[in-house]
């Protein structure tokens, strides 16, 4: 396992770029396969069979269901929280820098140069922070029809399935900027957090230093 400095720019040397040509991590390297995307990732690690416990429904109008879920998070979810975790932790490091470095920087980035110079070196707007969280909220409230109909404690149901694991994230993230309450009009979404946070695996992958608020102190609240 390789890990990366983003803020030293290791995922965009040349090496790093001929694995994943976005920029971003993740990516796994198995056997001669390049595998990029988080969400690709995870369903890889399935169909390689090493006896993972599955998070692939059985059913296939289920799996669909679970995609089509996955395909909301991406596009609506995915993208808005990262203008809160920019503007709230990210934002000094790129104030230290000079415009031409900045801009340097964003022109660097296969991915995200828009995004940066968007964001510039002054923040997110007051408007596109608000569209942010009120894309996050309507997150919610899709996932509390979902929980609604499917029964839970899961999003499909009784097993956690991959759809769960993708939003996870997010929900994570936005607590530790101080937004739960994004959530407290919402309640099988609180009740399917709380179960999630319960779990032995979550501890794991949520080890000292993987939140924001461990490695930001100025996110730290009493
Ligand atoms: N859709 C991609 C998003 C990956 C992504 O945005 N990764 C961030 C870290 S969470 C990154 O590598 N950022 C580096 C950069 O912006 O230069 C995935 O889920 O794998």
């Amino acid at each position: 396992m390789e890990i990366l400095d983003l803020f030293s720019g290791d995922q965009l040397r040349p090496e790093y770029l001929s694995i994943n040509p976005n920029g971003v991590v993740p990516a796994l390297v198995h056997d001669d396969n390049i595998i990029i995307d988080s969400s690709v990732i995870i369903e890889y690690l399935e169909d390689i069979n090493l006896n993972l416990k599955t998070l692939r429904p059985k059913k296939p109008e289920n799996v669909a269901r679970m995609r089509a879920m996955i395909r909301y998070f991406d596009e609506v979810a995915g993208p808005s929280v990262r203008i809160p975790s920019y503007n709230m932790a990210f934002l000094p490091h790129f104030q230290d820098m000079s415009e031409k470095e900045f801009i340097d920087l964003a022109e660097s980035k296969p991915l995200r140069k828009d995004f940066l110079l968007r964001m510039g070196r002054t923040g997110f707007s007051e408007k596109e922070m608000n569209d942010s969280m009120s894309k996050i909220k309507a997150t919610c409230d899709r996932m509390e029809g979902w929980l609604g109909e499917s029964g839970g404690p899961y999003l499909l149901g009784s097993d956690v399935t991959f759809a769960d694991i993708c939003i996870m994230p997010v929900i994570v993230r936005m607590k530790d900027l101080g937004k739960s309450d994004l959530w407290s009009s919402t309640p099988l979404v609180s009740e399917w957090f709380e179960l999630i946070q319960s779990t032995a695996i979550y501890e794991k992958t949520y080890c000292e230093g993987s939140l924001l608020s461990q490695v930001y102190p100025h996110l730290r609240r009493s």
